[in-house]
């Protein structure tokens, strides 16, 4: 267990009841494994009658802040600013430590108690906005803060970039307030746009899901993680949160996230537009086991290991075109058939499905041009690349047959942006996805497989591994027995 915390400063309100405000960001960030400094704007008593807001006074928040600056924090997450004052301090503070912020725009609390001063909005809009790193609105505030009354998700999507014009660099409007099956949140930010959709949960204790999704999201920036990777694992924490969420004296108590989200249900979908409905899955393939996984790159190598007992095996030709592909392809094929193999032909979906293939391998750029819907509705299997939360949330979108997750060491086979995951890694994407047939890739040979299987992976890819390999055809066969039990 690593013995440091990255530390994130949380700006916001005491709820004395503790289901939201500062009691909920430091129990988040507590289970994702960050350090929360809490830093109180006002000591408020949300109820309906008698509630009070008493904000500190600004020379109590100045010693706050000059405290927790020197956790040297990366992230900045904002609840409650009561005022101009409060927000102008906290647009200062953000600036001198250079963290990212990451801001709820609080505005009234679930009593539908005013929780801020008159000049908060303009002040929010004028002095934090800019420095807004990810801004996490709810529909009610979006409409608010952007001027725009929010009726369908394209409505929504304008709010969203006229928040960001106004110069957050990211925003995630959450619909958990909205109607329908599926509870879908928007995210923009420079490099990505996308929606994720959970089923609506019927859950009794949801108080405190707004502290709790910045707050994950912050938890997860201060981890490392990219903002498109920190809103999914900040929605799959409130899914998390949702299911284990808990009444307190009587009364609607808060959702309750006890650790980093690795459940199977929690996993929010990804697609590009607000409209989502589960599709058919695709079919299984994992009967048998998926097993040993050769990648190879002519249809020659089928020939010579699938008469060791691979039962699995991707065809993945990156250098022919036209009939030499075609026919390299078809070649593959028929040898899959003769030995009743699976094969997955790698990104050319078309000529997979025009030749009859077994089933279709796509990366996550193919996704974005491939005819999936064809592929469905033509009976193939599919499988997907993943290398992190958001790939792993638009693979959860399709319903592949199998996700791949990579890579699990350093690979020389294919050019990569990733960390490899390394075996902890993979232990947590096993968690995941349990709900689907899992092959690991990256850097696997016969040594390493032995503790990749151990993580309960269903298939075990490679490439180097068997094509570079003095005995190709003997280490297929070894590998086959190893991961057949025999
Ligand atoms: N995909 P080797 S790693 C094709 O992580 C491929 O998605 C990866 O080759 C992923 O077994 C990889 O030689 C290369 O390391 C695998």
């Amino acid at each position: 267990m690593n013995p440091t915390r990255p530390a994130v400063v949380a700006i916001a309100g005491s709820e004395a009841t503790g289901v939201a405000g500062i009691a909920v960001d430091l129990r988040v960030l507590a289970a994702l494994g960050a350090h929360g400094a809490p830093v109180i704007t006002a000591n408020t008593a949300q109820q309906a009658e008698g509630g009070a807001l008493n904000p500190v006074a600004p020379e109590v928040l100045d010693r706050q802040l000059a405290a927790a600056a020197q956790l040297a924090p990366a992230v900045v997450k904002t609840g409650l600013l009561a005022d101009a004052g409060q927000i102008a301090r906290v647009a200062e503070f953000c600036t001198q430590t250079g963290a990212l912020l990451v801001c709820d725009p609080v505005l009234r609390s679930s009593a539908d108690m005013a929780l801020t001063a008159a000049d908060a909005p303009a002040a929010l809009r004028a002095t934090l906005l800019p420095r807004v790193a990810l801004l996490t609105p709810n529909l009610a505030e979006a409409e608010a803060l952007a001027g725009i009354a929010i009726r369908t998700a394209v409505d929504v999507e304008r709010a969203a970039a006229a928040l960001r014009a106004q110069g957050a660099a990211a925003v995630l409007i959450k619909g958990g307030h909205g109607g329908g099956d599926f509870s879908s949140d928007y995210f923009t930010g420079a490099d990505q746009t996308f929606w994720l959709h959970s089923p609506r949960l019927p859950a009794a204790n949801r108080r405190g899901t707004g502290c709790a999704l910045a707050s994950a999201a912050a938890g997860a920036l201060a981890l490392g993680y990219g903002l498109a990777d920190a809103v999914v694992i900040a929605k799959a924490a409130i899914n998390q949160g949702l299911r284990q969420g808990y009444a307190c004296g009587g009364r609607e108590g808060p959702v309750q996230i006890d650790r980093f989200p690795d459940g199977a249900g929690d996993l929010p979908a990804l697609t590009p537009t607000g409209d989502y409905r589960v599709p058919t899955p695709f079919p299984d393939c994992n009967t048998p086991r998926l097993g040993l996984y050769p990648v190879v790159d002519r249809a020659a190598w089928l020939a010579r290991l699938l008469p060791q007992g691979v039962t699995t095996i991707q065809l993945r030709v990156k250098d022919l075109q036209g009939a030499a592909l075609r026919a390299e392809i078809r070649a593959a094929i028929a040898l899959a058939r003769e030995h009743g193999a699976r094969l997955f032909v790698n990104d050319h979906w078309q000529l997979a499905m025009e030749e009859g293939a077994y089933g279709v391998h796509l990366g996550q750029e193919d996704l974005r041009v491939a005819d999936i819907e064809a592929l469905r509705a033509a009976g193939l299997r599919l499988g997907i690349s993943t290398h992190c939360h958001h790939e792993a949330a638009r693979a959860h979108a399709l319903r592949p047959s199998y996700v791949a997750c990579g890579p699990i060491y350093e690979t020389t086979a294919k050019a990569m942006p990733w960390v490899p995951h390394g075996l902890d890694g993979l232990r947590y994407w096993r968690r995941l996805f349990a709900g689907y047939p899992l092959v690991a890739i990256g850097g696997i040979d016969a040594a390493r497989t032995p503790g990749v299987a151990a993580t309960g992976v269903d298939g075990v890819a490679m490439i180097s591994g068997i094509t570079q390999h003095a005995d190709p055809e003997g280490t297929a066969r070894l590998l086959v027995d190893l991961l057949d039990g025999r």
